[in-house]
């Protein structure tokens, strides 16, 4: 097993000292939390909202946990069963095999994509085309990749109309035709996860090959400061923005460089992440008040275009930790920490010059979570679950509703306003960071863990 590695800063912090990067102070619990306990806490929270999931909105995309109604989330009317595929690995992993099963039972009885209707391909993608893998990562049932490969082959059609390769925004499931062009580098350049996975489990390495030649074309026009704009066209190949973004419209992009990394030994891909997290650390890094934010910028001059940072640009945190810049990680990690401590649920949209928010709802985030799972496996300083548990117990404070946990429609009143919505990822994310993070499960293999950007599982389980 691979022995956590003590940066200066950790030792410092041992002897007594109070180091803790920009400056955010760390939550006193760390040493005296059963994190255990906390684990099983998680796993309840987990079964009691599958419970109601199970009773009022089952094989539907998503539930409304405050009213106890369902919604589509895909194509209207027609559910693909989101939360359900979005909760399989975490199941698995939290040994709720029963319910793993009768969920892997709905996927294989009622789950079929010919359907008559556009279905956005970064979406269908991250969250389906994952969450049936990793379920068939789990427990080897050759129908879930074959629901897989038969999406992700609908899904190629979208790439195959680009002369680029540049996947179009939506593609008819049934139809294979295409819509919506202008595009963002998240929704070309997320896919080389999913798909290289399909490639070896399949032998086809298309999958691959299509997922990372639509991320070169992009990579290739990067500015002579090493940005890209967020903004593409899959039919022109041209970026139609000039705004360069780690955040929203970019942020999965930068993560499927290093993660191919990782999964597949791709040492081109983790020469571009390199040079695109040194790029914008050097162009897009900025202190506001000592605090590291990224806002946007002009991906040839480096001007800040934009004053705004939302929630899920904390992701970078941790990939930046995973990358080698630990201490740029830290440093941003402690922006959100401060965030989270003055708002208790941090703010959809930051204003990074005030460091105030931008709106009042907010989207039931996972990524605070992501980035201290991240930073947490590189050192496993006890101070990063501390995080977490502050994270967890503020969502259970806040969002827990009559049948589910929900999203949030103003963290401005006292108690805060609960909105009506369970996102998919939920079920795929938090609570899956937040289980690895105080239980340690033994079914998942910290060292060798590979999430996706849905955090399904795509390396890592133990077998038997
Ligand atoms: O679907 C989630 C995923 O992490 C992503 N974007 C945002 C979602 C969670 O906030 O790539």
């Amino acid at each position: 097993m691979t022995q956590p590695r003590l940066h200066r800063r950790h030792a410092l912090a041992l002897m007594g000292g109070s180091v803790l990067a920009g400056g955010a102070s760390w939550p006193a619990a760390a040493r005296s939390e059963d994190w255990a306990a906390l684990g099983a806490d998680v796993k309840a929270e987990f079964k009691w909202a599958w419970d109601h999931y199970v009773a009022r909105a089952w094989g539907r995309d998503e539930i409304n946990p405050v009213s106890g109604t369902a919604k589509s989330f895909f194509i209207e009317g027609h559910d693909l069963g989101l939360s359900l595929v979005e909760a399989l690995d975490t199941l698995w992993l939290m040994e709720l095999d029963e319910e793993f099963q009768q969920g892997v039972e709905w996927v294989k009885s009622s789950l079929d994509f010919d359907i008559d209707g556009y279905s956005q391909v970064f979406e269908t993608n991250i969250r389906l085309v994952g969450g049936l893998l990793s379920a068939h990562l789990a427990c080897g049932d050759p129908v879930l990749l074959g629901k897989a490969k038969d999406l992700a082959d609908r899904l190629m059609k979208a790439f195959d109309a680009s002369p680029h390769g540049l996947p179009y925004r939506y593609v008819n499931l049934r139809t294979g035709a295409v819509r919506d062009p202008e595009t963002n580098l998240a929704e070309i350049g997320t896919y080389a996860t999913e798909f290289g996975v399909l490639g070896q489990l399949t032998g086809d390495d298309r999958y691959y090959a299509a997922a990372k030649r639509a991320m070169k074309h992009a990579l290739d026009r990067r500015s002579d400061i090493g940005l890209m704009a967020a903004n593409i066209h899959a039919g022109t190949g041209e970026f139609i923005s000039r705004n360069a973004s780690i955040d929203v419209y970019a942020d999965s992009f930068y993560e499927y460089l290093w993660d191919s990394w990782e999964l597949f030994g791709d040492a081109e891909m983790k020469g571009w992440a390199e040079e695109c997290l040194a790029a914008m650390i050097a162009h897009q890094g900025k202190r506001y008040d000592g605090r590291l934010w990224f806002p946007m910028v002009d991906y040839e001059t480096g001007a800040v275009t934009g004053a705004s940072q939302t929630v899920l640009g904390g992701y970078l945190a941790g990939l930046l930790g995973q990358a080698g810049f630990k201490g740029e990680g830290d440093d941003f990690l402690a922006s959100y920490t401060a965030m989270q401590e003055q708002y208790v649920i941090i703010p959809e949209s930051i204003n990074v010059t005030t460091a105030t928010p931008r709106g009042k709802r907010t989207g039931l985030r996972p990524e605070f979570a992501d980035a201290c799972l991240n930073l947490w496996r590189d050192d496993r300083d006890e101070r990063y679950r501390a995080l977490t548990a502050v994270h967890y117990r503020n969502m259970k404070e806040t969002s827990k509703a009559a049948y589910g946990y929900t999203s949030l429609a103003d963290i401005t009143t006292r108690p805060m306003t609960q909105g009506d919505n369970c996102p998919g990822y939920w079920w795929s994310e938090q609570m899956k960071y937040y289980f690895l993070m105080f239980a340690e499960p033994k079914r998942i293999d910290l060292n060798r863990l590979v999430l996706s950007t849905e955090a399904n599982v795509l390396r890592g389980f133990v077998a038997g």
